[in-house]
This record gives C-alpha cells, sequence and structure tokens, in this order.
C-alpha cells in the first residue's frame, strides 16, 4: 500500500470547471467561447488564488497575533519562475484542474504556455530565494519575502544570425498577471536627497524627493502546510505633487520629469551576475526596497500604534540580507529608530543588531558592493552620517580588542572615500553565513577573515538547498512517481531525506530498470520541447550532457567547450574511430551580462562551433552541441529531468555555492565537477565512487596563482588542446575571419585569470572513464538513482532548518 500525502482539495473538476466559467464571465468579462488559452489560464489562476484566500488570511492574523518571531527576506531578486501549476500544487488541485481546462475544450499545456514566467532575478541568487521562501511556508515558518517588482526583468536573450547574443527587454506585465494583488493602501514614502539640518540639537533629514512605494503582495502557498505566506515586491509611483499644476504647459515635460523618474526605480532587474555596476540607480533600488520593507514591518506587526515599543523589533521579525544588496537596511533601521520613533543610539543599535543577518554569496573580490561616499551621501545624507558614527564605535570596539591601527584601518567600513557594503553586514549584524562549507570556510580563512578572527562566533555556514516541490514533484512527474512506488510514500516531497529509503533499491536491477526507462522518456519529452521551441532535432538515443548556468569566466564554459572542438578534432582527424564515439548531445544555456565582453564571445563561440559540428556528416549521430537561447526556469524545468550528465566545472574556490548541481542530482544525472563550492558536500554524500571528479584543488590553484601561471605552457604542451585553440583562432568557427575569436584566444594564451588550460589535461582523461560508464546501462542508472537517494539533503526545507536553528532561533507558527 502506497502512501499518498499530497494535498487534495475536496473541490471536484466540475465544480472547479465552473470556478473557471465564473471567473471568465463576471470578472474577465468573456464567455467560454470567445476564450483564448490565456483567458482561461488567467480565470484558473483567480481561481486557485481564491482556494488560497483563507490560508492566508489565517496565516497572517496567526503571525500577527502570535508569538513566533517572523523572517523577512530581503533580497533583490526572487526568480519564481511559473506560479499556475505550483500553486495548484499545494492547493490540491492538480487533477481537478487539467479536467476542468479539457471539460472547456482546452489544451491544458496552451493554457499553461499561456503563463508568462516573472524572470525577478539573474541567476542562482534569485533562485533560491523563491526556494527559500518556498520553503519556509512548507514548513509552516510565518516569512514575508521583500523584494522588487521590476517592470523588465532580466533581458530575454536571442542569438543573431552570427551567434551573438542579442538582449531584448522582457515585457513580462504586459498581459494580465493574475498572480500578484497590487495594493496602493498599505504604500509607503521612501526619500532621496536633501540635506541634514540640526533643530532643536536634534539631527533632521530634510529630503529633495519622495517616491511612493505600492506593494504587490503574492501569495506563497506552502506544501501540505496548509500555509500561505507573502512575497512583498514593491513598485514606484510618483506622488502626484500638486506643485505640477502651477508649472505653466511649455514646462510640462521637464515638470513630468522627476515623476518618470522615481517610477524608473523599480523599472529593470540589473542584469549582472556577480559583479555589482555602480550606479545610482542601483543604490536608489536598493534603498527603496529596504525601506518600504522595513517601515512595513512596523506596521505589520504593531498595528494602529503610533507609539510602538520598537525595542521588541528583533522579536517580532529577523531580516536576513540576501547578499550585499540590501544592507542599505542596517543605516535605514537605526535612522528609523533615532529618528522617527526618538531611540538614543544604544538602544538603536541593539535593536539592529539582533534584527540583521547578512549571506555572503561571493568569493570574489570585486562582487563585494561597495558604494563611493559620495553617491551616498547625495542620496542618503543622513545615512552617511550614520554610517560614519558606525565606523568610528567599531574602530573604538576594534581598538579595545587589541586589534592593531593597520588591521583596523584594513577592516574600514567607512573608508572616507567609500562604504563596503559587506563589512558593514558583517559588523552591523548577528551572523555572518556562507551558502556552502567549503565557503564559509573561505570566508573565514580569506575573504572576511579579519572579521572571523575577532567575532568567530559571528561566522556560520548554511549549505543552500533547492525546492523539490519545483524541481522534482513538478518537473519531473515520472521520477516522482518512480520515488513514491519505491518508498511506498509521497512522503519525501516534504521529507526530501526519505530519498535514502531508495539507496537498497539501487541493488534491485528491476527497479534500475524502472528508473532507467523513466530518463529515457524524460529524454524523449526534452527532445519533442526542443524541438517544438527551438526546431532543434535532438536525438534522444544520445547522451544527453548539460551545462546551464551563467555565462562567467570563472564557471569555464570555455573548458567545455574547447573540449568538444578537441573531441570534434579526434573523430575529424581519425584519431578515434566513428564507431568508437559513444554520441553525446551537449545542451547549452546561458545569459551573459550584456556588458560583460569576453563570456559574450564565448557564447558566439559556442553558437558557432555548434552550427559548424552540427552540420558535419562526418560526425553526424557521435557529437551534436545544441544552446537553446533564453534559458529560463521554465526550459531548466524541462531539461534537467532529461540530463544524463551534467558539468559542474568552476575553478576550485570560486562558485560559493551552485544550486544547479543540486538540481541535477536530484533528478539522476552524473555530475562531472571540481572540487568547489557544493560539489564538495555531493560527492562526500553521494560517494566519490558516484561522482566524475577532476581538476585542481583550491591549494593547487594558489599554489599555482603564486608560483606564476602561464597559460601558453599548457597550450606548447597538450597537441589536443594546442589544435582545439588553433581552430578557433583561424577562423574554424568563423567561416575564415581569424579576428572574430582574437580576444577569446589572446585572454587564454596570455592570462586565462580562471586556468581553463590548466585544467583541460584533467578534464579530458576523465571523459573515457565517463564514456566506459556510459557504455554499461545498468551501472550507469544504479550511480544516477545512488546520487538521488543521497541528494535529500540538498532540500531547501533543510537549508531552512539550518537558517532556523543558526541564525534565526524562530520556528513554525503555532
Ligand atoms: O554560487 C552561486 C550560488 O549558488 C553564486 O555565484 C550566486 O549565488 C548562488 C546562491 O547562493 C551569486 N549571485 C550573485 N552572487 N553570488 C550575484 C551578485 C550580484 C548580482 C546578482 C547576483
Amino acid at each position: 500500500m502506497t502512501e499518498i500525502t499530497a494535498p487534495k482539495s475536496a473541490v471536484t473538476a466540475e465544480q472547479f470547471a465552473d470556478e473557471i466559467r465564473e471567473q471568465l464571465k463576471y470578472t474577465q468579462g468573456v464567455t467560454v467561447e470567445q476564450a483564448k488559452p490565456a483567458d482561461v489560464y488567467v480565470a484558473a489562476s483567480a481561481a486557485v488564488r481564491r482556494h488560497l484566500m483563507d490560508s492566508w488570511f489565517k496565516t497572517q492574523s496567526d503571525m500577527v497575533n502570535g508569538n513566533t518571531k517572523a523572517v523577512g527576506y530581503l533580497s533583490a531578486e526572487f526568480l519564481m519562475g511559473k506560479q499556475l501549476r505550483n500553486a495548484l500544487l499545494n492547493a490540491g488541485l492538480t487533477e481537478q484542474f487539467d479536467a476542468a481546462v479539457k471539460e472547456l475544450g482546452f489544451s491544458v499545456q496552451d493554457v499553461v504556455d499561456a503563463e508568462h514566467e516573472p524572470g525577478l532575478g539573474n541567476g542562482g541568487l534569485g533562485r533560491l530565494a523563491a526556494c527559500f521562501i518556498d520553503s519556509l511556508a512548507s514548513l509552516g515558518v510565518p516569512a514575508f519575502g521583500y523584494g522588487i517588482q521590476y517592470k523588465y526583468g532580466i533581458f530575454e536573450q536571442k542569438f543573431d544570425e552570427n551567434g551573438k547574443q542579442i538582449e531584448t527587454p522582457d515585457y513580462w506585465l504586459t498581459n494580465e498577471e493574475p498572480w500578484g494583488h497590487i495594493d496602493y493602501n498599505r504604500d509607503q514614502k521612501v526619500s532621496f536627497g536633501g540635506e541634514v539640518v540640526e533643530e532643536d540639537g536634534k539631527k533632521v533629514w530634510k529630503p529633495a524627493w519622495s517616491v511612493r512605494a505600492v506593494p504587490v503582495d503574492y501569495m506563497v502557498p506552502g506544501y501540505a502546510s496548509g500555509r500561505v505566506n507573502t512575497l512583498r515586491l514593491w513598485t514606484a509611483k510618483s506622488y502626484d505633487e500638486f506643485d505640477l499644476l502651477t508649472f505653466n504647459k511649455s514646462e510640462y515635460l521637464d515638470a513630468v520629469k522627476p515623476q518618470v523618474e522615481a517610477e524608473n526605480i523599480s523599472k529593470i532587474l540589473y542584469p549582472e551576475d556577480s559583479t555589482p555596476q555602480g550606479k545610482a540607480l542601483r543604490l536608489e533600488q536598493q534603498y527603496f526596497f529596504v525601506s518600504a520593507s522595513i517601515h512595513d514591518a512596523i506596521r505589520v506587526f504593531y498595528p494602529g500604534q503610533d507609539k510602538p515599543d520598537l525595542t521588541t523589533f528583533a522579536d517580532k521579525i529577523t531580516f536576513q540580507l540576501n547578499d550585499t544588496h540590501p544592507v542599505i537596511g542596517i543605516p535605514e533601521l537605526m535612522r528609523v529608530l533615532m529618528d522617527e520613533y526618538g531611540y538614543d543610539w544604544d538602544t538603536a543599535w541593539t535593536v539592529t543588531n539582533k534584527t540583521f543577518n547578512y549571506t555572503c554569496h561571493t568569493l570574489l573580490p570585486e562582487a563585494l558592493e561597495v558604494w563611493p561616499s559620495k553617491l551616498i551621501g547625495e542620496l542618503l545624507p543622513r545615512h552617511l552620517e550614520i554610517i560614519e558614527k558606525i565606523q568610528d564605535q567599531f574602530a573604538a570596539e576594534l581598538k579595545a580588542k587589541g586589534v592593531d591601527e593597520a588591521t583596523i584601518k584594513d577592516m574600514a567600513i567607512y573608508t572616507g572615500d567609500s562604504v563596503r557594503m559587506a563589512y558593514l553586514a558583517t559588523y552591523g549584524g548577528s551572523h555572518v553565513n556562507g551558502v556552502a562549507e567549503l565557503h564559509s570556510q573561505l570566508l573565514k580563512d580569506v575573504t572576511l577573515k579579519n572579521f572571523s578572527d575577532v567575532y568567530p562566533d559571528k561566522f556560520t555556514n548554511v549549505t543552500n538547498g533547492v525546492t523539490p516541490r519545483r524541481f522534482v514533484k513538478l518537473a519531473n512527474p515520472r521520477l516522482s512517481d518512480l520515488i513514491t512506488e519505491g518508498l511506498g510514500t509521497d512522503k519525501w516531497v516534504s521529507d526530501l531525506e526519505l530519498l535514502k529509503g531508495l539507496e537498497p533499491l539501487a541493488a534491485d536491477d528491476e527497479f534500475v530498470k524502472k528508473f532507467a526507462a523513466v530518463k529515457q522518456a524524460n529524454k524523449v519529452d526534452f527532445s519533442n520541447y526542443a524541438k517544438r521551441e527551438y526546431g532543434f532535432d535532438i536525438d534522444p538515443n544520445t547522451m544527453i550532457n548539460t551545462m546551464v548556468k551563467r555565462l562567467h569566466e570563472y564557471k569555464r564554459q570555455a573548458l567545455k567547450i574547447l573540449a568538444v572542438i578537441a573531441r570534434y578534432a579526434d573523430i575529424k582527424s581519425g584519431r578515434i574511430a566513428a564507431d568508437d564515439v559513444m554520441p553525446r548531445t551537449i545542451v547549452f544555456g546561458a545569459k551573459a551580462a550584456p556588458g560583460y565582453y569576453l563570456a559574450k564571445q564565448t557564447i558566439q563561440l559556442i553558437n558557432n562551433v555548434a552550427r559548424v559540428i552540427n552540420n558535419d556528416p562526418d560526425v553526424k549521430g557521435k557529437l551534436n552541441v545544441y544552446f537553446p537561447w533564453n534559458y529560463n526556469v521554465r526550459l531548466a524545468q524541462h531539461l534537467i529531468p532529461a540530463a544524463d550528465l551534467d558539468e559542474q566545472i568552476s575553478q576550485a574556490g570560486k562558485e560559493a555555492s551552485g544550486t544547479g548541481n543540486m538540481k541535477f542530482a536530484l533528478n539522476g544525472a552524473m555530475t562531472v565537477g571540481t572540487l568547489d563550492g557544493a560539489n564538495v558536500e555531493i560527492r562526500e554524500r553521494v560517494g566519490a565512487e558516484n561522482f566524475f571528479l577532476f581538476g585542481m584543488t583550491v591549494d593547487e590553484v594558489d599554489a599555482l596563482y603564486a608560483e606564476g601561471y602561464d597559460p601558453k605552457k599548457y597550450y606548447e604542451a597538450d597537441p589536443r588542446l594546442k589544435a582545439a585553440i588553433d581552430m578557433v583562432a583561424d577562423g574554424t568557427f568563423s567561416n575564415g575571419d581569424k579576428t572574430v575569436y582574437e580576444d577569446l584566444v589572446h585572454d587564454w594564451l596570455t592570462k586565462d585569470w580562471f586556468m581553463t588550460l590548466a585544467d583541460f589535461g584533467a578534464y579530458t582523461a576523465i571523459q573515457s572513464e565517463i564514456e566506459a560508464l556510459y557504455a554499461q546501462p545498468l551501472e550507469w542508472n544504479r550511480k544516477a538513482l545512488i546520487n538521488v537517494a543521497n541528494s535529500g539533503y540538498f532540500s531547501s526545507d533543510r537549508s531552512m532548518e539550518d537558517y532556523l536553528e543558526r541564525i534565526w532561533m524562530t520556528g513554525p507558527l503555532k
């Protein structure tokens, strides 16, 4: 007997169809006959939202009236993915929806496809935030996600006829968007500029301009928890200043300029991943959402109180700073407590310090935000004063602890010229965490070493995780059914460590064959999807080998494409007989930041390698390369279940964690990877014999830097590597034009900061091991199944439990 615990609403399919009809008629004003799939999508979304409404109310009132501290997850990005399927799952309405849509005469796929995914994030950091709020709701922990409802999310990526990346705006809000509820009555005023004056011995900020922050609320339904939390994304509206009317007509355009500029604040998501751009607008965005969120939390937790006792604030809510982007919240809470509510510095500091915690997501020094003091002074003069005072207090504290002058200077939050946001966050909050064990260790040993020496107790690790609802249950229904069959229960969806129970089944050939059949069927599905969406002809009988993530030099897509070229040359030259080649289909997915030149060249190269290889009859059926454009959550959900082998090949010590690695392992792909980020823990858990490890370690990388790295040496020493690079240089992938990849090749041969060339030998060497195993399908699938069985730890539910226990000190609503 299989135990089924998935939520199931008592509503019948017929009733749900009626609810959709009613929405169509009374809200949208169309008959079923007139309706298009997009209308049905909106109606069904509104209908499922109604089913969640009571739980949403109850969660809110329990949160405000209860005594369980809430979590406020402050994040500039929430990369949510499509909402409908997830909401249906958690509302227990999936089957009813499928039947109702058919009854109404529509195709389920057309209706689901009508949803445009909100791309309000760049990559891993934004998707992590989405996984975390899903898990908090599923654990029944009261929580708010606080961020920005960008009008334009991450750009839509296209490729031109030369294979270059083209960025086009993502018009995600042009059609009706049924999930976000705009709440004009719970707005907040956020001010900027002006000056600070003294009045009656008190500092008073006289801002120059203000924006109206209006919340757009998204339900965050938990799985089987009966709880629905809130994702509150702020949108910027201008105040229609009365002044405007006094302007004469000819000045009208100028008169509206400040208004237009105000609304620009929430217009666009910055498309940089890992490297921040020092733009004033970005700081405005950060302050905008953080200030609104702090005031919102006070409104929510001290309802109707003119003089709330904010010394209890940290007992009501704990704010998690998702990277440095929301760190301006620290001086903002200080300002609010002192200037708006009259608390003294020390009281404000105690509350602020207790309220905030900081997650660092990087090891790249250039990715730790530093703001010019001048900019902060112009935009937020009062905050700059507060930051200066924090610096004074900090320096005095360090001195009292016996820290020497030079170190105190090194640790400065405020240097006079600039403000280091990571340092402000580390000092201003209670805890600092990295996102994987290796990353947290490197934060302590390198990036934030001085801080960890002085405040060792602040530092902790929480290894990232991913939600099993979206990335297994929704994305991979076949595997989900097989897991449930194997375990005799579907409880794993909310308790992923139960997957461990599959491990004994890896010894059962029959079960392994079923597992292999699931993978094969998923590959066929993906092949059909790729045909439909991209026009690709992917052979599902080849190994599907994926590399999907932002395009960044440290992630080393270059290593993969050079190895592909080398393999191509092997076949072309007859070094390997075509019959001995194990057929592989390589699927890339990656967006490059629009201003990141080498990353964009790499994209162009991959596209052109794909073009050349896919059109070469000599390698037909042996090697294929596809690069579906615009990698996003939707594509991820289709691709990940179909992957046989996934690449996590960053230079050791550069990828903070990675979360794609977790999704692939959970879905039964094998990983080829370096000892970097969470790969280390994945390998530890799934077993070294079930993971294809290669490449230099962090220590080896450091030693090679110290010794003086010369990529040319590796190029000269390895004829296959040399041949591959020469092909790029000689125009093989640019119709004979030798200039196209000049800069890329020059960088490889003279700089190669992430040591692609040094790891090439180890990377290509492990390929024979990979192919030998793949040639034995039963053994390959056994190992892949062991990966699934041991990936339960990488549930974001577990990450949340770690945060709750080590950092937030709170738990589920009672
Ligand atoms: O290793 C990933 C990590 O898995 C890391 O690169 C990424 O965060 C993921 C989740 O922890 C990340 N993104 C950014 N920094 N680290 C970032 C920086 C600036 C803008 C946008 C994103």
